[in-house]
């Protein structure tokens, strides 16, 4: 079964999916998103293990241009948790009517270019369907190819096991059972402090200690809208606008302080960090000193107030010394620094135990439990993985994607990921991917940078409309040059030594390099409007 040709075929239907379905169809052209999930959401769709919630606050984290959805719906919480994300992406697909133009149930599998047609034929998991398309716009997300890691005996365990980013539709009832939480990443750290007051005994397996800082969640009401300084909705527009003049497009009329570090007075630095940890949200971290991500002498001082104050919370000195070592397990901040409510609490907790796999390692999972070295089998009920993704790259080369002569994107990056502007590939015309490599993705809000990657794109698709032009393709040299410039910041920052998915260390045999563009937005958008203002340099047009 294959569709007519498609302007475009847009795979996910997470924000940057639906801005640019939504952009693209406003001009006409015939446009389709293929979907895995069975709805909207994209991450959101498939992360809901308990206490699932966004670490970005309201109102910053939505589609900002589509005002026909933010102009009449109202968030509950300062940090959105997951059902109140579905709340929203369905409000939008009552506005925009975006379901008419969605496959779900629809994983893309094969991709492969025609030289002479100029178009992309694509394959589905979906009874056959497939379609051709002039454009292929992935919008797969950075976290959408979860990991698992192989342990010995995974399929002998008799209990219930689950992997955080694809938790049952219907919750899975823990009250009064034994369960080992293995990780603790954003996704760990949410389901460890959710879960930890309901089950009878909990299990820890932490192998790097996740910097946490406070959420300060609350509810909307207008007294705590007046206490927490909400925007009222007629400045939305104007602090959208805003939000892409700073670093991460992730705070509200803030920006790296214009004053240096080593400029500040200690008595300067520590009143901002005490500001910041009780306003919460590690977002306005990034609103601090750019020095911190540079200089080993400002990111020990970060990291020794980050510390006193964790310290301060928990009451067992040995799971003390693991959450929060004296000694920094890696510079503040160049792991994802996750925010929590009560994730310390709840290790004071006479049910909960905590085990060091980088002194016990685990062995294998045995039919009634986790194996370590030292502890032997813990007995649990019900495992969760929430061991990550192989992240950033992972839901592209999860496409089988060929170009016209045959090479596949994934002989293509073997040796390095290889990128123009963060969003294309020399070799692979009419290609593009959003909130993915070589982007300013771990480092930005989501919504704002696929929005201005889609902007880009549609862009140029109107300009090769308007010019009878069929296809666009980025010049090797110009790629080779964004990628050095990449390297340049990356290696210039506190980030390489860090094993993280930043640089696709947390995958075994990944290859290490930087994955992300640490430029920050300004500058990501000043690429942008430069190569579209030189008539698109660095992209052959045809
Ligand atoms: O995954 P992670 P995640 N043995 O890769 C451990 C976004 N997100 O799903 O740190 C034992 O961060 C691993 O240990 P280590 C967010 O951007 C956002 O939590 O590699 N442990 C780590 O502790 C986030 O950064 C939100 O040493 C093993 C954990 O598993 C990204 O998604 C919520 C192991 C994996 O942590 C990914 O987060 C959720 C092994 N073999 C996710 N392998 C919000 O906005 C891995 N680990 C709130």
């Amino acid at each position: 079964m294959s569709e007519q040709v498609l302007d475009a075929l847009i795979v996910g239907a997470g924000f940057s999916g639906i801005h640019i379905l939504s952009k693209l169809r406003k001009l006409d052209f015939n446009v389709k998103i293929y979907e895995s999930g069975g709805d909207l959401g994209g991450t959101w769709y498939w992360n809901r293990y308990p206490g699932a919630r966004v670490d970005s606050e309201t109102p910053i984290y939505q589609l900002s241009e589509e005002k026909e959805i933010w102009d009449d719906f109202e968030w509950r919480e300062r940090f959105p948790g997951r059902q109140e994300l579905m709340r929203y992406f369905h409000h939008a697909d009552k506005k925009l009517g975006l379901s008419k133009d969605i496959h779900y149930n629809t994983t893309v599998t094969d991709a492969e270019y025609d030289n002479s047609k100029k178009q992309w034929f694509v394959k589905t998991s979906n009874k056959g369907l497939s379609t051709w398309a002039n454009h292929l716009i992935l919008c797969t997300g950075f976290a959408s190819k979860r990991y698992t890691p192989p342990f010995n005996g995974i399929d002998s365990f008799k209990g219930q096991w689950y992997h955080s980013g694809v938790w049952p539709e219907n919750g899975v009832d823990l009250t009064g059972k034994r369960v080992a939480v293995i990780g603790t990443g954003a996704s760990g750290v949410q389901i460890i402090q959710e879960i930890g007051p309901q089950v009878k005994h909990l299990t820890v397996y932490q192998r790097t200690p996740n910097l946490a800082i406070p959420m300060r969640q609350c509810f909307l009401g207008e007294e705590q809208k007046s206490l927490w300084k909400f925007p009222d909705k007629a400045r939305y527009a104007e602090i959208f606008e805003n939000l892409k003049k700073t670093f991460g497009a992730l705070v509200i009329d803030m920006d790296f302080t214009e004053k240096k570090f080593e400029d500040s007075t200690p008595e300067e630095r520590q009143a901002l960090y005490e500001y910041l940890w009780n306003y919460g949200g590690f977002s306005y971290w990034l609103s601090t000193y750019k020095e911190i991500f540079h200089l080993q002498e400002a990111n020990d001082e970060v990291y020794k107030f980050w510390c006193d104050q964790t310290r301060a919370r928990l009451t067992d000195p040995k799971k003390r010394d693991l959450l929060a070592p004296v000694k920094a397990p890696h510079a503040w901040g160049t792991k994802r620094p996750c925010l929590e409510t009560s994730f310390y609490e709840v290790f004071n907790q006479a049910n909960v135990d905590l085990i060091n796999v980088r002194e016990s390692p685990i062995l294998s999972i045995a039919e009634n439990g986790v194996e370590t070295e030292k502890e032997g089998v813990v007995e649990v009920d019900v495992i969760v993985f929430a061991t990550g993704f192989d992240s950033v790259t992972g839901g592209i080369l999860n496409i089988n994607i060929k170009n016209g002569a045959g090479l596949s994107i994934q002989d293509k990056w073997k040796s390095g990921t290889a990128t123009y502007l963060g969003l294309s590939s020399a070799g692979f015309p009419n290609l593009y991917w959003f909130y993915g490599p070589q982007a300013p993705t771990a480092f930005s809000n989501g919504p704002t940078t696929g929005t201005i990657q889609g902007n880009f794109v549609v862009d140029l698709m109107v300009k090769m409309r308007n010019e009878n032009k069929r296809s666009v393709e980025a010049v090797k040299e110009a790629e080779d040059e964004w990628v050095k410039e990449l390297k340049e910041l990356w290696y210039n920052s506190l980030f390489p030594p860090t094993d993280s998915w930043y640089q696709g260390a947390n995958i075994p045999g990944k290859l290490r390099e930087p994955l992300n563009y640490f430029g920050g937005i300004p500058e990501y958008i000043k690429a942008l409007e430069g190569c579209a203002e030189k008539g698109y340099e660095g992209f052959i047009i045809e």
